[in-house]
């Protein structure tokens, strides 16, 4: 088994997903969480200026979703045929669209149009 860790703010955000499939399927993974103050220093090192990353025995990905998708197939969560690889890609862009959705919410100064969001 490969070495994976993680690496995100210390948040839920777009590494939450990853999160869930290791510990759903009870893989070990470190959890690299990064305090605001010390991102400047390190931003310029990750491959395209932002979080999250996944580091897999050294090598670094990029982007939240490709990451998301890589650790479901890895853990055996990905499914076994194209129909059940689509429900899950479902999931994936479902947990991005929600999360989203609650970005979206939570930046809205005005409270009336909050509840309607
Ligand atoms: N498309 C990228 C977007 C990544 C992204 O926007 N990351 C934000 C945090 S959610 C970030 O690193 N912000 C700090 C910065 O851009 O300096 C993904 O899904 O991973």
């Amino acid at each position: 088994m490969p070495t994976y860790k993680l690496t995100y703010f210390n948040i839920r955000g777009r590494a939450e997903l990853t999160r869930l499939v290791f510990v759903a399927s009870g893989t070990n993974y470190e959890d690299n969480r990064i305090e605001r103050e010390k991102w400047p220093a390190i931003k310029e090192s990750m491959p395209q200026g932002q979080l999250p990353i996944l580091e897999v025995d050294g090598f670094v990905l990029p982007q939240s979703l490709a990451i998301a998708r890589f650790a479901a197939k890895e853990v055996g969560l990905f499914g076994r045929n194209n129909l059940e690889q689509a429900q899950a890609d479902v999931v994936v862009q479902t947990c991005e669209d929600l999360r989203s959705n609650w970005v979206t919410a939570f930046r809205e100064k005005d409270e009336t149009k909050k509840v309607n969001l």
